[in-house]
């Protein structure tokens, strides 16, 4: 009835204004195409984009620390122990599977035809050298972005600025987070839960202070998360104005494209699913539809990291998912666990073997399941950090890897599809862990005498 849509509507709103910023990014993007905006103009076009962005990496670092430290605080060790087992299981055997669907669907699929001849590049956007662009329009976009920080600790300099609008950005640094170490800020911020967490009176000021500093930093989130469908409009609006032309994708790339993508979905939409249904008896799409919002920003940032605020609401808001698991089991899982690369990485290592005529005997391929895996692991969550990683795979089994560039220019598109998977693959695995984690739960609720699972 009407009420009942009406109703509908009120408690789904956000979600529908971020799904509906997605489509509204997508069309502006390419009623603006026509019009060949310069890569400067672009740029700004971007600029609400690139805001929430840099809103959202400000607070990845103390939202990590303070998450995990809490996290590890609040369980005892024996119990944490049990989880970190679980989570690590969840995250092996996944990343496998993924990486297992990629081989799989590629050599179905053969997208790769043994020749180089259809990869030709053509740019449509203006090019400016770095140096160029420096003293003509360097200062004015830098004095744009300077006031929100995309670390919070780190100024924005000068070269900073200027690396965010020439094409140099484009190469991240592999395992690292707004320059920070990602994996082992991981590892302290663990074992500095774990200890305070076994100091009885003595730890309770520090577990306060990053109790209190966890929850003022989703606080912030959850203003931010009103900007998002803005800045995920923008981001996508600029990125599809900024593509190169579609002409050359009816040939391997185009293939290829599909490929990616069919393996992809056969892992985000069949696997996962599945696993979370057999586990736990639940219907996982409804576990999902409580994730859109996470979803559809790692759609729009192309990082798990950027988006790992919003998927801390979704799961601890929508889906109830207690605070313990997801403080503990999230920013690890953004850090190592992404069955997207995974699967991306041995996807397109074994396109380029087809593409140089090269066949993979079954020993290359298991080497290439493994460096897939290691190279997942070792990608930090942010834009195109797997391809950066992939030289690993490549190398592993003597491909070139300068063959690297002929996948970029789908890359961009392929990084958001990836990121999702990879933010899917963490949420579910937390909604897992939770599950098998119940008695352990409850049995440190009667132990502090709370009643969070008692409802
Ligand atoms: N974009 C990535 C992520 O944040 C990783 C990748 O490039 O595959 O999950």
């Amino acid at each position: 009835s009407r009420e009942d849509v009406q109703a509908f509507l009120k408690k789904n709103a956000f979600v529908l204004f971020t799904v509906g910023a997605v489509v509204v990014g997508i069309v502006l993007g390419f009623a603006l195409r026509p019009y060949k905006m310069t890569y400067r103009e672009v740029k700004y076009f971007s600029f609400p984009g690139e805001l929430l962005m840099r809103m959202l990496q400000m607070l990845v670092l103390p939202l990590l620390i303070s998450s995990l430290i809490t996290g590890m605080a609040a369980l005892d060790s024996k119990a944490s122990g049990k989880m970190g087992m679980r989570a690590v299981i969840y995250y092996m055997t996944t990343t496998f599977i993924a990486v297992f669907i990629g081989i799989i669907i590629v050599l179905i699929i053969h997208p790769g035809k043994g020749s180089k001849d259809e990869f030709g590049k053509q740019q449509t956007i203006e090019q400016v050298s770095p140096a160029d662009f420096k003293t003509k329009y360097g200062k004015r976009v830098v004095h744009m972005t300077v006031t929100v920080n995309d670390t919070l600790f780190n100024s924005t300099n000068d070269t900073q600025g200027i690396m965010e609008i020439t094409r140099e950005e484009v190469i991240p640094v592999p395992g690292q987070v707004n320059g920070v170490n990602a994996l082992g800020l991981v590892v302290f911020s663990m074992c500095f839960g774990l200890i305070i967490g076994n100091m009885k009176e003595q730890g309770q000021l520090l577990r306060d202070f990053f109790d209190s500093l966890n929850e003022a930093i989703m606080r912030l989130v959850a203003i931010i998360m009103w900007y998002a469908p803005i800045g995920i409009l923008f981001l996508i609006a600029g990125k599809i104005v900024e593509m190169e032309d579609l002409t050359q994708m009816g040939g391997q790339l185009g293939m290829y494209t599909i490929t990616v993508i069919i393996g992809l979905m056969i892992h985000a939409i069949l696997i996962l699913p599945t696993l979370y249904f057999v586990i736990t008896r639940q219907n996982p799409f409804i576990f999902i539809a409580g994730l859109l919002q996470a979803l559809v920003t790692a759609l729009g940032t192309s990082s798990s990291s950027a988006t790992l605020p919003v998927t801390f609401k979704c799961l601890e808001e929508n889906n109830r998912i207690d605070k313990r698991i997801t403080r503990f089991v999230l920013p690890v899982g953004a850090t190592i666990n992404m069955d997207g690369t995974a699967l991306y990485e041995a996807l397109a290592a074994i396109f380029i073997a087809q593409v140089n005529n090269m066949e993979m005997n079954f020993g290359q391929i298991i080497t290439i399941s493994i460096t897939a895996t290691a190279a997942s692991i070792g990608a930090a969550g942010i834009p195109q950090a797997g391809l950066v990683t992939m030289v690993i795979v490549l190398t592993s089994v003597g491909l070139p890897t300068d063959d690297i560039t002929l996948i970029i220019a789908v890359d961009w598109f392929l990084d958001r599809l990836r990121t999702t998977t990879n933010v899917l693959g963490d949420s579910i695995g937390a909604g897992i862990v939770e599950f098998l984690s119940r008695h352990e739960l409850r049995s440190r609720d009667v132990e502090m005498g709370n009643s969070v699972l008692e409802e």
